[in-house]
């Protein structure tokens, strides 16, 4: 994985982006969880910048929700809640992850029901200006589809 990581980065630093530095921020194994239409669904991914100047994930934009929202979870005292993000910082070269029990998405009000092998499209607008297009895969697992399948 590590080695498929370095070689998409090196990819980006040698096209036309990165020749005026501002490599956009690429959105890496997006995935969601099955959810009822009316209810909420989850949004997980890895953002990884390889540009040298700092961005920040500030609005996402799906049409299958009424809208999506920035989460962070927290534990504290053995309670697990969350707290609403309006804006998520990708460092310079570096990776910001999304995952069970950290940074989430959560797709507001969905119009349809989600299930296994479905995708949710999403428009990621960054601080940079850059908007960035994700579907993220509906896997019935603990992870992305690819790693859920490794598993067994
Ligand atoms: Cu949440």
């Amino acid at each position: 994985m590590k080695s498929l990581l370095i070689l998409a980065a090196s990819l980006t630093l040698a096209g036309p982006a990165a020749a005026k530095g501002t490599g956009a921020v690429k959105v890496m194994s997006p995935w969601s969880r099955p959810a009822v239409a009316g209810s909420n669904g989850v949004g997980y991914m890895v953002l990884a910048n390889p540009g040298r100047a700092a961005d920040a994930l500030t609005r996402v934009e799906s049409p299958i929700a009424s809208r999506v929202d920035m989460h962070s979870s927290t534990m504290a005292g053995g309670v697990m809640s969350m707290q609403q993000e309006d804006r998520v910082a990708v460092p310079a070269g570096g990776q910001t992850t999304f995952g069970p029990g950290a940074y989430h998405l959560m797709f507001m009000g969905l119009t349809r029901t989600l299930k296994p092998g479905d995708a949710i499209p999403a428009t990621l607008t960054f601080s940079s200006g850059a908007k960035v297009k994700a579907r993220f895969a509906v896997s019935a697992g603990m992870g992305p589809p690819a790693m859920s399948g490794m598993a067994h």
